[in-house]
């Protein structure tokens, strides 16, 4: 058996939760296997491993499953505790890492989800809203973090770096799917952090393929593309 354990990543294409995993075993060197989960048709062995929730990613580790990406990271770091590292040593820079990375989800990714069920007026809202959580990002990253960047940890991705660039380097293939939402004027740092994590070349060899990701997410959503 290799040294680390028998490491399984339950994934599925386009996933930008599951991308962070990976992300973060090739970051660390950590062999695994990858399993492709067809999410209209669950596997027996994912049902098992992530009774709760159903969802992917899941990684097994040894048999044991670990569920939920931003925890999946988290173990990774501790139990492969080499370097690089993912988050910071300092408990209250962690902290904030994690601040920013639940913020993320819980709040960015949720308005883009408002974006795509949403049409007209809603639709408008849901994206002034998501400019203004990016605005309240900016400004939060900013004011915790005014001499390093969070993103990256020396030359490598960190926890952050990941959460966050495993979804938005994807806006472009969102937007030719479902519709306009972002506005590279108005949330230019943010923008400009991206484009750097999209040019980390972790990040740019693993990103999924624009055009399949694309026609994925417009199979996915149902929508007809706006130019
Ligand atoms: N909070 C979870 C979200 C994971 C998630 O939403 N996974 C989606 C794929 S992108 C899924 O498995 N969906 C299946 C379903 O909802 O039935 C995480 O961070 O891991």
């Amino acid at each position: 058996m290799d040294e680390n354990g028998e490491v399984v990543l339950l994934g599925t294409f386009g996933s930008s939760y599951c991308k962070r995993v990976e992300l973060a075993l090739k970051l660390k060197g950590i062999p695994f296997a990858y399993v492709e989960e067809d999410l209209t048709n669950k596997s027996d062995l994912l049902l098992l491993s992530n009774p709760v929730h159903q969802k992917v990613p899941v990684l097994l580790h040894d048999g044991r499953p670990i569920c939920e990406s931003l925890l999946i990271l988290e173990y990774i770091d501790e139990h492969w505790s080499n370097a690089p590292k993912l988050l910071p040593e300092d408990p209250y820079t962690r902290s904030q890492i994690r601040f920013w990375a639940d913020f993320y989800d819980q709040k960015v990714k949720l308005a883009t989800y408002h974006f795509l069920k949403t049409k007209g007026k809603d639709q408008d809202k849901a994206r002034e809203d998501f400019v203004e959580l990016l605005r309240v990002f900016e400004e939060g990253i900013q004011r915790n973090f005014p001499t390093k960047s969070p993103f990256f940890n020396g030359e490598n991705l960190s926890f952050l770096g990941i959460v966050v660039g495993t979804n938005a380097c994807n806006y472009q293939a969102f937007e030719e799917a479902i519709g306009k939402i972002t506005d590279r004027e108005r949330n230019a740092l943010f923008f400009s952090w991206v484009d750097e994590l999209k040019a980390h070349p972790l990040m740019s060899e693993n990103l999924p393929p624009h055009d399949q990701l694309a026609a994925k997410m417009k199979a996915k959503f149902f929508r007809t593309p706006k130019v």
